[in-house]
């Protein structure tokens, strides 16, 4: 009953605040600089880009930490083109915003700023029948593509592929950092009733309508959460006992048996061994060998269910030119594969 949308729309977030590595903003122009666009029109989409999205203008961007704490600030020029008005200049001129921690989450209100701009910009694309292809910057983003995606497909299930869980709460949250966060919110866990998320982000997801693939670094409060909530979770375990092909059927199985429901696809190329995709900011060994990983977006092309993609955690900024030349062309390969590069 669905057809494959024949556009694809790309969501550039060049966005870092979720964690605290610089370099993951500078991913989405990396990716689209490495050629992304014209892979995909070659392989028949009609690709829609003008430009990344601008957090600039997001009063909560960073203040040095002498100013956090303090109440109001300074007026910042922003992207001031050279020669501008004094007009135009005044309106760049936006006032920037102290973002302090609230209890253990780290720049809550920027994260939570960048995350609604995003799903409104993805509910917006999938609202026109096009699939939102999102190029972040972290994790934490999937707090937008997802509630995005859900507002336009209510019965959409996701499939998350990645190293961690993501599934920390603001209050199982050891180091703060919101990328380690997003799924507790998506699903409303207890802790995340909290603002200033809780002013746009209501719980979209179901328990029973998420799947993991690739764990092996899960924090003891996640691994609770995720026995509590009866999750289903295959990690490098089940997919080093059963081999990629059976893991990915039943992980469908268990979100999608009739294979009817939309998919979200939120693909962390962390999930990828270390010697596959070096350049992301919180490596794991023992991950997906390069086959796996595009194994499991392959499969997922082939369902024809596939509404919505996340391409994250890809830091150009990390070691050295081959390895981060390497992990870009793993990022466009893995998206080529899900958009359907082995179908045509
Ligand atoms: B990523 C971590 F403690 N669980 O909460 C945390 F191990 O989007 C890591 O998957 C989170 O890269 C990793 O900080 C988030 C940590
Ligand atoms: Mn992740
Ligand atoms: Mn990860
Ligand atoms: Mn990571």
């Amino acid at each position: 009953f669905l057809s494959k949308p024949a556009t694809v729309a790309i969501v550039g977030c060049p966005f870092s605040g979720g964690q605290g590595k610089a370099g993951v903003d500078l991913a989405p122009n990396a990716l689209v600089s490495a050629g992304l666009i014209d892979q995909l029109f070659n392989l028949g989409w009609e690709v829609h880009y003008e430009s990344e999205l601008h957090f600039s203008e997001i009063p909560y961007n960073p203040a040095p930490p002498h100013v956090l704490g303090a109440a109001i600030h300074e007026q910042v020029e922003v992207n001031v083109p050279v020669n501008s008005s004094p007009q135009a200049k005044k309106a760049t001129m936006i006032q920037k915003l102290p973002d302090p921690d609230i209890g253990k989450m780290k720049k809550p209100r920027l994260v939570s700023a960048v995350c609604e701009k995003v799903s409104k910009e993805v509910g917006e694309i999938a609202g026109k029948g096009w699939l939102p292809l999102t190029l972040g910057g972290d994790h934490s983003l999937a707090m937008g593509t997802v509630s995005g995606t859900k507002s336009k497909y209510p019965d959409a299930c996701l499939i998350w592929i990645d190293a961690h869980a993501d599934i920390n709460t603001p209050e199982t949250t050891d180091s703060g950092n919101l990328h380690g966060c997003p799924v507790s919110f998506l699903l409303g866990l207890t802790g995340t009733a909290v603002e200033p998320f809780s002013t746009w982000l209501k719980p979209c997801l179901k328990p029973s309508e998420l799947v993991y693939i690739g764990l092996r670094d899960i924090d003891a409060p996640e691994r609770a959460i995720l026995r509590e909530n009866g999750i289903k979770a295959f990690s490098m375990h089940e997919v080093d006992k059963y081999g990629i092909g059976k893991v990915v059927e039943m992980a469908l199985d268990h979100v999608n048996p009739k294979r009817d429901k939309p998919v979200h696809l939120s693909f962390d190329v962390d999930a990828l061994d270390p010697d596959v995709a070096p350049s992301t900011g919180t490596p794991v060994r023992g991950g997906l060998t390069f086959r796996e990983g595009h194994y499991i977006t392959e499969a997922i092309a082939e369902t024809g269910l596939l509404v919505s993609l996340d391409i994250m955690e890809v830091n150009p900024s990390l070691l050295d030119s081959s390895a981060v030349s390497q992990t870009i062309a793993v990022g466009c390969s893995l998206t080529r594969a899900a958009l359907g590069e082995t179908l045509l």
